[in-house]
């Protein structure tokens, strides 16, 4: 008898907690306002086929006076987007899921290979090479910002990124 009830709370936490979060996601959409000194540039998608993820980059820019941080991202295209960043300790690379990326105020912030970066899941179907996608950006103020980001092959990686190699420490 307690066993039964106890399932039957989680099972109800659950839901009431699935329920909270799509509410909220939908109240934000509406509301969210555009910010004003939040941008992002340059941003591109290196496809690899799914179910692997793929990685996206860019380049976002902070013209505000305080530090804005970054706590989302969102895609028509993807079914899931994340905020991902490699670290390397001790000659290993790890990859690990972030919720905050701090943008200081007036500067620029790269999230790029072997660093910050997207890690986009569940493409659309027919998703190719030379589409663009648009991935929308929240931030903790509730504001909001978007990417329209070049979907590149996975070749992308050897050509003009040559750099971020070369500056591994
Ligand atoms: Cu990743």
């Amino acid at each position: 008898m307690t066993r039964t009830l106890g399932i039957s709370a989680g099972l109800l936490l659950a839901v009431s907690a699935s329920a909270w979060a799509h509410g909220h996601g939908a109240a934000q959409g509406a509301a969210a306002k555009v910010s004003a000194t939040v941008k992002a540039s340059d941003c591109w998608i290196r496809l690899i086929p799914s179910p692997a993820p793929s990685g996206g980059f860019f380049v976002a820019h902070n013209a505000g006076q305080e530090d804005a941080v970054l706590t989302g991202a969102h895609s028509p295209d993807y079914g899931m987007v994340m905020l991902h960043e490699t670290t390397e300790s001790g000659g290993m690379s790890k990859m690990s899921m972030v919720h905050q990326v701090a943008i200081p105020a007036g500067k620029d912030l790269a999230f790029k290979p072997g660093s910050y970066h997207l890690m986009l899941e569940q493409p659309r179907a027919g998703l190719k090479v030379g589409d663009t996608v648009q991935v929308d950006f929240t931030l903790a103020n509730g504001e909001v910002f978007s990417a329209a980001c070049e979907v590149k092959s996975p070749k992308a990686m050897s050509g003009g990124h040559d750099m971020s190699g070369h500056m591994k420490h």
